[in-house]
């Protein structure tokens, strides 16, 4: 009122709401993995690398945080996804003469309040190395003649 000013430092802290659904870089993925793999091992892409599934997040924090979900019941007892790196492994040992391939949908969602979820899996295809672990085996004990 008497013509002074003064002046004051205003911090606003934007917070982050959970706006951004994931998104997969990819909507189809291919690996093999040997019928010999032990537990716990990794499937390989068509590189030669580690299978990779990536997903994005725009948000910040836990509303990016991806938790990656098999969606398929058998495939689920065979397979998970890494929720860190999204790398796939085996959890069960795998038999080329009962399951030769696996084609399944993997979801993400996010770790924000509400969860969001990618609008559309993506489509994992893996097919399993056959070994020759079967010997012959003679379909009677004896044969007579
Ligand atoms: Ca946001
Ligand atoms: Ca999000
Ligand atoms: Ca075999």
């Amino acid at each position: 009122m008497a013509g002074i000013a003064s002046r004051v430092t205003v911090c606003i802290q934007v917070v982050d709401e959970n706006d951004n659904p994931p998104v997969f870089q990819e909507l189809t993925y291919t690996g093999t993995i040997s019928e010999a793999a032990p537990i716990n091992s990794v499937v390989i892409s068509e590189d030669g690398k580690p299978l990779v599934i990536e997903a994005t997040d725009a948000d910040k924090n836990h509303n990016a945080l991806l938790v990656f979900q098999i969606v398929e019941d058998t495939a689920k007892l065979f397979f998970t996804v890494d929720s860190g790196t999204g790398s796939v492994r085996t959890i069960a040992k795998l038999d080329y003469e009962k399951f030769s391939a696996f084609y399944f949908s993997v979801n993400v969602r996010d770790s924000g309040r509400p969860q969001l979820t990618a609008e559309k899996p993506a489509k994992v295809l893996i097919r399993v190395v056959n070994i020759n672990d079967s010997p012959p085996q003679f379909s009677q004990e004896a044969y007579d003649t």
